[in-house]
């Protein structure tokens, strides 16, 4: 019997870990994963594929640790002894950066950091290589220089978030160049789903959407609605990341549809939907802006497509019609013929939510 490949994975527990852990215990990897302890359980979107560790053949297992505690990132490291590892694990909303830069720019930029000093001195002791994926983003062209952005394309972060980013990216390519590491680094555009954080504008809008079709919310506040964004499907993304470290050197790609498209658009569609329209509902609240915006991201998935032969299989209209029916879907509701669903104000069900406020 062949013994599985072993994969170590921070943020599991996010949109993109969550899919990638599956992505790999289809191709037979044994996934170990870094979770935060926290004081309520939030393995929601892993634990359809959980298995009790005390079962023969469980193939999925949790270690607990944090990015801004090297030690403990060390101690796993060793104890797993993983042929790949996936950093995905970040304080990754970039409103939310503003807010809290010291802890976004520990996690997401020290956090790879130590992950990269860590690899470097498991790989010198043992000799045995380890690949690593930075998840890097498209907030790192910022004010973008060129349009289309491609992975030439000059960086200019505008957010605590974005600057981090872009650090983890040069350190990724520093330990590439300097230790012979095979390190890659993932420029991935906006990507969602079902499964995307409810503060995220997408899963934001389709679980008001939802929440308003089932009379819980009569209103849905938002901030700046000109931004134009790229948006693709995750699950289509982690294959991106996979492909990389399949590759025979290591290298940086671009992740994206190569379309854009506006909040306003995600809006119409998504109201579209249901036969409503968002002027009726959406109102603005200045807490939503960000102290810098980026205003448009559309990127060039060349690279990707020709030496990854990776492409994205869901169209944006299709995107937002998934996450619309997943949300009605989870408020137990379902959209008649022509998709029309008769909003009703029940004040009895109407909740505030920390969730349906916090930026
Ligand atoms: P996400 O849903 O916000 O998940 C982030 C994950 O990181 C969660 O598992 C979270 O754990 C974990 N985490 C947060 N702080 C941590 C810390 N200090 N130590 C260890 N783990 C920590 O993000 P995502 O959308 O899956 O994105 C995955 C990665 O890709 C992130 O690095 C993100 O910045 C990057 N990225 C995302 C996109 C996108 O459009 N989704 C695009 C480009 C790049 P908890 O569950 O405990 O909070
Ligand atoms: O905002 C505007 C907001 O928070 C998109 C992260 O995954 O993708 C994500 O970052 C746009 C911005 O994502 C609201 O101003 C308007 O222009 O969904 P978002 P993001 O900032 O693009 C990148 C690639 C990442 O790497 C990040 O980790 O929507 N917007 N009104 C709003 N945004 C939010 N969140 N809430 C609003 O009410």
């Amino acid at each position: 019997m062949t013994t599985p490949k072993r994969a170590l994975i921070t943020g599991v527990t996010g949109q993109d870990g969550s899919y990638l852990s599956e992505l790999l215990l289809e191709q037979g990897y044994e996934v170990h994963g870094i979770i935060r302890r926290t004081s309520t359980f939030n393995t929601d979107r892993i634990d359809h594929i959980y298995e009790d560790p005390h079962q023969e053949g469980a193939r999925l297992f949790l270690h607990y640790g944090d990015l801004t505690d090297g030690t403990t990132l060390r101690r796993v490291l060793e104890a797993v002894q993983p042929v790949e590892i996936y950093n995905l694990g970040a304080q990754s909303h970039v409103r939310v950066s503003f807010d809290c830069p010291e802890y976004t720019v520990d996690a997401v930029g020290m956090g790879t950091l130590r992950i990269l000093e860590a690899i470097r001195d498991y790989q010198h002791r043992t000799g045995i290589q380890v690949r690593f994926y930075q998840a890097g983003s498209s907030e790192m062209f910022g004010l973008v220089q060129e349009v289309p952005q491609r992975e030439t394309t000059p960086f200019y972060p505008r957010s605590p978030y974005a600057c981090a980013k872009v650090y983890a990216h040069w350190q990724t390519v520093n330990y590439r160049e300097s230790y012979g590491l095979f390190a890659c680094n993932g420029i991935l555009f906006n990507h969602e789903s079902p499964r995307r954080g409810e503060t995220f504008v997408t899963r934001k809008i389709t679980r008001a959407l939802a929440r308003i079709v089932a009379g819980q919310q009569k209103k849905l506040y938002m901030g700046n609605l000109d931004a134009k964004r790229d948006w693709g499907y995750a699950k289509d993304y982690v294959k991106a990341m996979w492909l990389m470290l399949q590759q025979e050197a290591p290298d940086d790609y671009v992740v994206a549809t190569g379309e854009t498209h506006s909040i306003r658009e995600f809006l119409d569609i998504a109201f579209g939907y249901v036969n409503l329209n968002w002027q009726d509902y959406v109102e603005f609240d200045e807490r939503y802006l960000r102290p810098a915006e980026v205003d448009l991201l559309i990127g060039d998935p060349a690279k990707a497509k020709t030496q990854l032969g990776w492409e994205p299989s869901v169209t944006f209209e299709q995107l937002v019609h998934l996450m619309v029916e997943a949300d009605l879907k989870g408020m137990g509701l379902v959209p008649l013929n022509g998709h029309s669903v008769q909003p009703v104000i029940d004040t009895a069900t109407l909740r505030p939510t920390v969730l349906s406020s916090l930026p």
